[in-house]
Parts: structure tokens; sequence; C-alpha cells
């Protein structure tokens, strides 16, 4: 039996140890705080994933150095599972107990236990390919996460700087290599390659330029690259590309700002002109949110929820067009904080789930449809099609001519979009194919249905801990007190909805609340901060209004 080699974990281990009083936790999207005390972390991760790689044999585990669209001093790092999902639920656990052990021997000890909980074989070889996005903090980090790789004697395979949705690819396409169900080539050039080959075989004419908001972040490289392949086409021009200045990452831009503020990004005025549309990523290119001016000047933003009919839609009617709506079920999967108006317009067409927020739940419950939508108003998201779709879609003999393009054009769009995770620049392609066959601007587009006013707040928590959820997030079991006065105000307000959930990245809960006006909706969203302030809240840090 082959053991741990602890020489060199002890001695590496002492370079990396935890700072003290820091408790660290593996939630939704990997560990994430300040970038400058993750050293401890990342040498651990490479721990892990090396232990992880050991228990499928040697297949390859990826690891991301990115905190997506936090500040920039902010980081935090996520494994990556051999076909290119987030890392399963019950090896957090693991992620957390290392990264919090005291010491080097309670480190030790904490891995012979997982050796022995999660039975792996440690003569087998281990594997593990990583990148990062554009943090000042991440060079130093990567480095942390290669003393724990060498400590484990893995292989490794340093992919340098590059988005969140590229490292899924590679990690899907490295396992899948040489199999029946090979993703493509296991290289960057091999991803631009796939998705633009599938784009030009579904585009028929060139749209118009596209403003592309980069966040001044990793998305602005992989977007120039991806221009190379796809410019005869389509035209990206490129904004808030600065990945090298200081202090500008996801700072007044990127997919969150535009969310968050639902206003456009202020480097973009005079930029986009009425009658144009654009978009912006975040910090990694996972997430994506689309804008336009309208002729009047006004404002409009297209999330995710608006994507989600977007492309469920035109999917459903390619399916029907395939003569494989008996077939094929397609679905769509949301999360509560998924503006009622797109769930009701979803709901008239498609399946809907509500499922728990955070991409490993939308992802696995998507899994269950033939052609699985889903979407985070946010903007993250993806389109999964079933192994077993793919087949019959490859192997099934169209009656006529409108059938034949049909299926070619959903096999198409299987190659456009990205299978293992939500991926910004793969959507936005999605997007301009759907707007391009349906011949929509995005003034159409946002006229599929009309969002109800919504508002997103959070309160400072001693102890965010003591909230508990229930229904996907949509009700509170505990504090109990709270969940009554949510029921009791909600039912004043017309086509009001509204709940709580803890923050699974942040020390905070958050409140959404939505309603037919929209200062209703600001009413109702103080008067909910203010419950929670009176129960839970950091008294010190109650705002005035909430008094
Ligand atoms: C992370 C999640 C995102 C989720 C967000 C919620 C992944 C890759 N990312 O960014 O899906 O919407 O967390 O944050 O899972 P919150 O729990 O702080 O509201
Ligand atoms: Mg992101």
């Amino acid at each position: 039996m082959a053991s741990l080699p602890l020489d060199a974990i002890v001695h590496l281990s002492d370079l990396h140890p935890k700072p003290e009083g820091k408790t660290f936790g593996y939630g939704t999207a990997g560990f994430r705080t300040t970038g400058n005390i993750l050293g401890s972390v990342l040498f651990r991760v490479g721990l892990l994933a090396s232990l992880r790689s050991k228990k499928f044999d040697g297949k390859t585990i990826g690891v991301m150095v990115t905190a997506s669209h936090n500040p920039e001093g902010d980081n935090g790092v996520k494994l990556v599972d051999p076909r290119g999902e987030m890392l399963e639920t019950s090896w957090e656990t693991y992620a957390t107990s290392l990264a919090n052990a005291a010491t080097t021997s309670k480190l030790v000890d904490e891995l012979r236990h997982i050796v022995a909980v999660a039975k792996i074989d440690l003569s087998k070889p281990s594997r593990v390919l990583y990148a990062r996005d554009t943090r000042p903090s991440g060079a130093a980090l990567v480095q942390c996460l290669e003393d724990g790789l060498r400590a484990m004697g893995a292989q490794r395979r340093n992919e340098g700087v590059t988005t969140t949705p590229i490292l899924h690819y590679l990690v899907r396409c490295v396992n899948t290599k040489g199999t029946r169900d090979e993703y493509g080539d296991d290289n960057e050039e091999g991803y631009y390659d796939k998705l633009s080959n599938a784009f030009k075989k579904l585009m028929a004419k060139p749209p118009p330029p596209l403003i592309m908001d980069c966040a001044n972040g990793v998305g602005a490289i992989a977007a120039q690259k991806l221009n190379e392949h796809i410019g005869s086409i389509l035209q990206l021009k490129l904004y808030n590309i600065a990945t090298t200045t200081a202090g500008v990452l996801n700072n007044g831009c990127g997919a969150d700002y535009v969310k968050t503020t639902q206003r456009l990004p202020p480097s973009l005025h005079g930029v986009l002109k009425p009658g144009e549309r654009g978009c912006s990523l975040d910090g990694d290119a996972d997430r994506l949110m689309y804008f336009y001016l309208d002729e009047e000047n006004n404002f409009g933003m297209l999330d995710g929820d608006k994507i989600a009919a977007l492309v469920s839609s035109f999917i459903v009617d390619l399916v029907k067009n395939a003569g494989l709506d008996k077939q094929i079920e397609v679905g769509v999967v949301q999360t509560a904080y998924a503006n009622g108006s797109s769930t009701r317009y979803l709901e008239k067409r498609v399946p809907v789930r509500c499922v728990p927020t955070g991409v490993k739940h939308l992802h696995h419950a998507a899994e269950h449809f033939s052609i699985g939508v889903y979407f985070e108003a946010n903007g993250h998201g993806t389109v999964l099609f079933s192994p077993s779709t793919l087949d019959l879609l490859r192997t099934h003999e169209p009656s006529t001519p409108a059938q034949e393009t049909a299926i070619k054009q959903l096999l198409a769009l299987s190659e456009l979009i990205n299978q293992t995770v939500g991926d910004a620049l793969s959507d936005m392609l999605l997007v301009e194919v759907v707007l391009a066959h349906r011949a929509f601007t995005a003034v159409e587009w946002d006229s599929l249905y009309t969002d109800l006013p919504n508002r997103l707040v959070k309160v400072v928590v001693p102890s965010r801990q003591k909230f508990i959820t229930t229904d996907a997030e949509r009700r509170l079991v505990e504090p109990k007190e709270v969940q009554a006065r949510i029921d009791a105000l909600v039912r004043k307000y017309d086509g009001g909805r509204a709940f709580v959930r803890p923050s699974g990245t942040e020390d905070v809960v958050r409140i959404y609340a939505e309603a037919t006006l929209r200062p209703q909706v600001d009413e109702l969203a103080s008067r909910l901060s203010g419950v929670v302030y009176d129960f839970e809240g950091d008294q010190s840090k109650r705002p005035k209004e909430y008094l």
C-alpha cells in the first residue's frame, strides 16, 4: 500500500501556514476572500485536487484561481471535476476541513482521514490542470497551489491566464480524448475553433457589430482571440480591456455592475448609441448581461432570465421543426431570483423548475431534461444536451428538408454552447444566433415580457447561519418570526413576492422583493430590511431609514 508523502507535505506545508483565527469555507463558488490570506488554502487545494484525481484513477482535475465579479483585491479558488463540472458536493466538506486545519500536524490528520473515508488508492497517479484570472494576487497563489501539487507528486499542467469556462472546457477535453465522448482539442485554440465553426454554421449574414464590456478582466483577452475567429461574421467592439491597470477590474463595469445597478457602465456612455445593443462579461467571463439603448436613449437590460426566454423558445421551435417534440423534452431551470414575469412567460411554453442559488444546483436539475436550459438572473447559465438527445439527433432520419435543417441546427447549437458550465462568450454567440434567426432587435427581444419591478438589498448580520431556507430558498424555516413578518408584509402589496436567504459568498443575508409598481417594491424591500435588522441585524450598521 502506498502512503502519503509525509516528508514533502510537512516541509512544504510549513512554508504555507494557515493564518490564525481565520475560518475558511468552501462555499457556492469555492473559497473566496481577500487575496492575500489565501496562500495556505491554495496549498491545501493542491493536496486535495491530487487526491481527487487519484480517486478517479488519474483523471485530470481542474483548479481555477478566480474571484469572478468580486473586487480586485479578492481572490478565490475552486475545483473542477473530470467531466468539467463543479466539484461534487460531498468533497466540499473535505476542502473545508483541510483549509481549516490549524497546524501541519492537524493537516496531516485530515489528509489521512480523507484518504480513509473516501477510500483513495494512493498508488494511483494524479493529474491537475490549473489556470487563473488576471487578478494581481493570482500569480503568487498559483505558486502556493503548485507547492501542494508538488508535495503530492501530481502531474501539473499550467494553463496560465484564462477564463473559468475555458478551464472547464479543457478539463473535459483532456478526460474525453480518444473516447466516443471526445469534446474537443485540449487547447485554447481548440475552444475557439469549436465555437467559431459552430457559429459559422448557424449564422447566415453578419449582424451589426456588438459592443462588449469586458470588465477589465480575463474575458478581454479571450474576446480578442475569439474576435480573430469570428470577426468576418460578427465584429466585437471591445471596451474595458485594461487587464494590467491596477484597480479597474469589475470596477464600475462588468455583468454584476449592470445587474445590480440596472444601469449602463459609465465607460459606455457616448459609446453605445441609440438603437445599438451591447453586453457585459464578469471578471472571469462566466456571466453575461445584454443591454441596449432604444431610439429615445432609454436603457434596457436583458438579464439571464431574458436570455433563458429567448433561447428556450428558439430551441422549442427547432425541436418541433425537427419533428422530435414527442421525444425531446426542453425544460428550463431558474432560481428564486428569476423575475416573476419570466417564470410566467416560460411556464406557458415549457416545464420550469426552481432550485437553490448556485450553478451546481441548476446544472444538475437541467441534466434531467433532454435539453435543459438553465440561467440565473445574474447572467450565469448554459444549455445542456443529454447524451441520449445527442444520439437521437445524430441518428434520426429526417423526413423533410425542413426537418433536416432543424436537426443540423440543433447539433450545431450543442457544439456552440459550452456543455460544462455557464460561459459568457459561448452564451453571447448563442444569443446572436437566436437574434439573427428571429430577426429581433434588442427592443423586440426585451418585449417578450415586461419585468416586474424588483429590488435586491443586503443586510449585514453577525451570523447568517441562523437563516435556514426551504422550498428552493423561497421561504425561511428559521427564524420563524422573520418568515411570518415577510408573509404579512408581502400580502399588503399588489403582485408582491419576496424572500430572504443567507448569502453563500458573503457574511450577509440577501432580501429580494418584487411587486407591480416600482415605489411599492422599494417600500417593501426597505420594510423587509427593517424586519431582518429587528431580529438579527448588526445594529451598528443599520441604515437610518430602517430605524
Ligand atoms: C456564486 C455562484 C453563482 C451564484 C452566486 C450567489 C457559481 C459558479 N457561482 O457566484 O451561481 O449566483 O454565487 O451568491 O456557482 P450569493 O450566495 O452571495 O448570493
Ligand atoms: Mg464569474
